[in-house]
């Protein structure tokens, strides 16, 4: 069978220098080069994200917005600069963005500082049946407290969002509408500029789960105009540890804080307290400083590469991958057709579990996730328990589609017998 090679494969990025940046991908798993598909869970790192940290803590740690000699001052200015390039990177200003542990958290900072605040009993949340469970529970939860509703918009045979359904959905009830940017299990991209149209129609508000979209495709919050927007640094070859919540500037100065402690406030008696700044009102206690300065450098890295060409690759990976994968008998692949997904592939062989699909995959050195992905209800539309999922990012090639392809092949013969 003639296949196209990494140079008959069009992409913008030079992969080979991308690759000796991140010395993690020259291991070898049981005996194989390491193929590292599993970047929707968390992407690897660069040297210069790894370098970032480890001089943060070698030549400059001290704690942020408190001592007034060098080092504080040194580490101040740093956190404050990466939260100004991921400001940059979003095209949002700096009051507006809200470093977090990580999406779930970001999430859960406006369902709590925002919904439990504002929803009363008969307002309605509209989700989509395709929600990660961080952009699903604390919804449900908030809802449960206020006596809101939640309410799901559908996903038609493609694995994409029904449009009509959504228009019959977002009506005056609605208050909120909180939807992810791209699915981790279907790839599908959601139209969220209409989304938000349909809501902004209905005076509701959008809130945006971005951790499947920022580390892949050029996001633009004013042009969206989403009013929150969510996103981990883990998943865009930043550490763990940090996450970004982007809100309205109007939205965050009229919200209560989601934590209260140290940093946060601008004066405190024993009567009560008043609260600090944007973005600081939302940052309570020591900041997640080196984490933050990563997720500085992993933007910068990302901005180098250019998001278009990041997000061209990555079809390109995808295409490629989706031709074989339909070559192989057995095989169910879910999500649309590759233009409208991003990096991602989740598929079954009939009658394999999933966790033992992504066992032999190991063995060839290929790391896949196996289950549910954090998205139960989803995997109960698509009538199963659990998917295998390749997820694709700028360091992997065609010649790791290529052993996948051929390690799910062997999978194949071997299970099938
Ligand atoms: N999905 C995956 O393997 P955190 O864990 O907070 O960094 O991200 C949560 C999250 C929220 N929304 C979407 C769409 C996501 O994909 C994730 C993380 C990982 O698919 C881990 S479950």
């Amino acid at each position: 069978m003639s296949q196209p090679s990494v140079s008959r494969m069009s992409t913008p990025l030079d992969v080979a220098a991308i690759r000796r940046d991140f010395p993690i991908l020259e291991r070898r798993i049981h005996g194989r080069p390491l193929v590292y598909l599993d970047s929707a869970a968390s992407s690897q790192k660069p040297l210069a994200v790894i370098e970032a940290i480890s001089n943060y803590y070698k030549t400059s740690h001290a704690n942020i917005h408190r001592g007034v000699y060098v080092l504080s001052e040194e580490a101040t200015l740093a956190y404050e600069q990466a939260h100004e390039r991921v400001a940059r990177f979003i095209n949002a200003d700096f009051e507006e963005v809200i470093f977090t542990k990580n999406t779930t958290e970001a999430l859960n900072l406006v369902a709590y500082a925002w919904g439990l605040r504002e929803l009363r009993p008969g307002d309605e949340v509209v989700l989509s049946e395709m929600e990660h469970h961080s952009n699903l529970v604390p919804w449900q939860q908030i809802a449960k407290r206020t006596g809101a509703q939640v309410r799901y918009i559908r996903i038609d045979a493609q694995g994409k969002l029904d449009l009509d359904h959504a228009a019959q959905l977002i009506g005056p009830r609605t208050r909120m509408v909180s939807v992810t940017h791209v699915s981790n299990v279907l790839g599908t991209v959601n139209p969220v500029q209409e989304l938000a149209k349909l809501a902004h129609a209905q005076g509701a508000l959008i809130c945006v789960d971005g951790a499947q979209s920022v580390p892949h495709m050029a996001v633009d919050v004013r042009a969206l105009d989403c009013d929150f927007y969510a996103f981990s640094g883990h998943k865009m070859l930043g550490p763990t540890g940090i996450g970004v919540l982007y809100g309205k500037r109007r939205l965050l100065e009229a919200m209560e804080p989601f934590l209260y402690g140290g940093d946060m406030i601008s004066e405190v008696t024993l009567e009560g307290a008043r609260w600090n700044d944007l973005p600081w009102k939302f940052e309570a206690g020591t900041a997640p400083i080196a984490p933050g300065i990563g997720l500085g450098v992993a933007v910068e890295y990302l901005q180098k590469l250019g998001m278009q060409a990041v997000h061209a690759h990555e079809q390109a990976l995808v295409r490629y991958a989706l031709e074989q994968m339909r070559l192989i008998k057995d095989l169910e692949i879910y999500g649309p057709e590759a233009e409208a997904r991003g990096g991602v592939v989740s598929f079954n062989l009939k009658g394999i579990h999933p966790h033992d699909m992504a066992s032999i995959l190991d063995q060839h050195g290929v790391a896949i996730r196996g289950g549910h992905h954090c998205a139960m209800p989803l995997m109960r539309i698509l009538g199963v328990n659990g998917t295998c999922r390749a997820s694709f990012y700028v360091y992997n090639t065609v010649e790791e589609i290529d052993v996948l392809i051929e390690a799910i092949g062997e999978a194949r013969r071997l299970l099938h017998r």
